[in-house]
């Protein structure tokens, strides 16, 4: 069987799901949001990997039927952390070829209705590899979903090659630091990240948001010492597996519970 012919059948199977990573406050520590993170079971091949099939989907044009799925399933969840008194944002991860799509932001609209998900709830994070590539056409979408209310995340931020000339043109709300620049690996040459120089990327980008007055969230955060370079540069956000790593719905609720 081939991935194309099995990710036709995985919505009709119910062979998709969604796990959450806890985003959490800092230095607190308290869990404040969660992102939605796609996760299919074929039935013969077993679990695939997103990175594997979301561009399958995308060059067979199903990713805005994956997407759909997604962001319902994900706002129908959100709802009932709400209901049950949870104060929680949720963020999905969109493709550009979603975004392409007529009228997404009006999609994204109803199913925020019918879920009576307030809009400010949702974030839609993109990567800011895949804008940066067309940045022109983007900006309407994108400026779209935040009239709606809905915030707007570049997500993987440092690791693309787009100029911040051209990122100031952008029309998002959050910064997603790459993990790569979180893990800040040594320098050629440089002796490496000594103590008192650590943390240069994530200061510099903690920064520019402040400056341009968005939310920063440190992506991809596994141990104490990058945690702490993290809250030195003043991060507020912090994602990762020192935090958490993508869960069911159920422990989601469980971690909300214990920190009440
Ligand atoms: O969860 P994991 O690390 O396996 O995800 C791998 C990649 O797949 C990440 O870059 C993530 O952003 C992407 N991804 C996960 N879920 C979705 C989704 O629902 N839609 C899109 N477009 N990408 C997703
Ligand atoms: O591209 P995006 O940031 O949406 O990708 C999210 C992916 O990153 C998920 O697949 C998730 O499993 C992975 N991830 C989340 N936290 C960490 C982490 O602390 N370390 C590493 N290596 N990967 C992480
Ligand atoms: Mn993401
Ligand atoms: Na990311």
């Amino acid at each position: 069987v081939t991935l194309e012919q099995g990710l036709r059948r995985a919505i009709p199977r119910g062979e998709l799901s969604l796990s959450y990573q806890p985003v959490v406050a800092l230095p607190e520590g308290r869990p404040v949001g969660v992102e939605a993170l796609l996760r299919w079971s074929h039935a013969e091949l077993g679990p695939v990997s997103p990175a594997e099939f979301i561009p399958v989907a995308e060059e067979t044009g199903m990713i805005g039927e994956l997407g759909r799925w997604t962001v319902h399933e994900a706002c129908h969840q959100l709802s009932l952390w709400l209901a049950e008194g949870h104060d929680l944002w949720l963020a999905v991860n969109v493709s550009v070829r979603e975004l392409r799509g007529l009228r997404y932001a009006e999609h994204v609209a109803e199913v925020l209705r019918e879920h009576h998900v307030p809009p400010d709830r949702l974030v839609i994070e993109v990567t800011e590899q895949s804008v940066a590539d067309d940045i022109e056409e983007l900006a309407r979408p994108l400026a779209a979903l935040r009239e709606l209310g809905v915030r707007v995340a570049l997500d993987d931020f440092g690791s693309g090659y787009s100029s911040l000339g051209q990122l100031w043109k952008l029309p998002v709300d959050v910064i997603k630091i790459d993990r790569e620049l979180v893990a800040e690996p040594a320098r050629p040459g440089g002796g490496g990240v000594t103590p008192t120089t650590a943390g240069p990327l994530v200061d510099i980008v903690v920064q520019l948001g402040e400056r341009l007055g968005l939310q920063v969230v440190a992506e991809g955060v596994e141990d104490d010492d990058q945690r702490s370079i993290v809250e030195q540069a003043g991060c507020h956000l912090g994602q990762g597996y020192l935090f958490g790593r993508a869960m069911p719905a159920e422990h989601v609720e469980a971690l909300l519970a214990n920190d009440n």
